[in-house]
């Protein structure tokens, strides 16, 4: 029995989700309600010391940190591997994993926070931009190489980014994708697959 504590408007919570959705994986999300603070109430807190979603509980073994929670569940269920078995595809892959949690998901959820609370802060808007203009340039050139980010097949390393895509098309954004060709052709795939589209319709 699978049971995601989380929200179906998180980003982490949706890597989540799009990972279960692609393994093919029966699951229970249960909402924590993130305007009511529900994450740092003491019952969730026991599961999440940080006061956050997402956590994974698969037959009594807790697990939260989202990236850990795809590693594991790529692993664990059966179905399609979304980690590439060619050496290199596997490090590149995990190599943008690691560019998206290190200058990727803080920008985007920097933008995020400028659109929620008022009059945005230009300056704040332009320096995040800016960082995220340079992660996806990063992005069009591997991308212009390989099909998914991991190489020729999709993987864990295109779930990592599909929600932060999703969410600055949401907030204004979409240029980030849409002006850079392969970033823009990648997007338009992954955002049309069935997984995708059943964890954020
Ligand atoms: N490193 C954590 C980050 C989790 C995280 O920041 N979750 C956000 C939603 S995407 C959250 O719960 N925000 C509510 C809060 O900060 O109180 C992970 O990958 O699971």
């Amino acid at each position: 029995m699978i049971t995601v504590h989380g929200n179906p408007h998180s980003t982490c919570t949706r890597k989540v989700l799009t990972t279960l959705e692609e393994k093919g994986a029966k699951y229970d999300l249960r909402v924590v309600d993130l305007a009511t603070k529900q994450q740092k109430s003491s019952e969730h807190l026991a599961r999440q010391p940080f006061g956050v979603v997402p956590v994974l509980d698969h037959d009594g073994f807790e697990l939260y940190e989202s990236r850990a929670i795809v590693r594991y569940l790529d692993r664990a269920l059966p179905g399609v591997s979304l980690t590439p078995s060619d050496v290199r595809d596997y490090a590149r892959m995990e190599q943008f994993i690691s560019i998206e949690q290190s200058y990727f998901s803080g920008p985007t959820i920097q933008l995020l926070y400028q659109a929620r609370g008022g009059q945005p802060d230009a300056k704040i808007v332009d320096e995040n931009r800016a960082k995220l203009a340079h992660t996806a340039d990063v992005l069009e050139r591997r991308l212009g190489e390989a099909k998914y980010v991991g190489g020729a097949s999709f993987s864990l390393g295109d779930i990592s980014f599909m929600p932060y895509f999703a969410l600055l098309e949401r907030l204004g954004h979409g240029d980030i994708a849409s002006s850079r060709k392969n970033v823009s052709r990648w997007w338009t795939d992954v955002s049309a697959r069935e997984s995708w589209k059943k964890v954020s319709g």
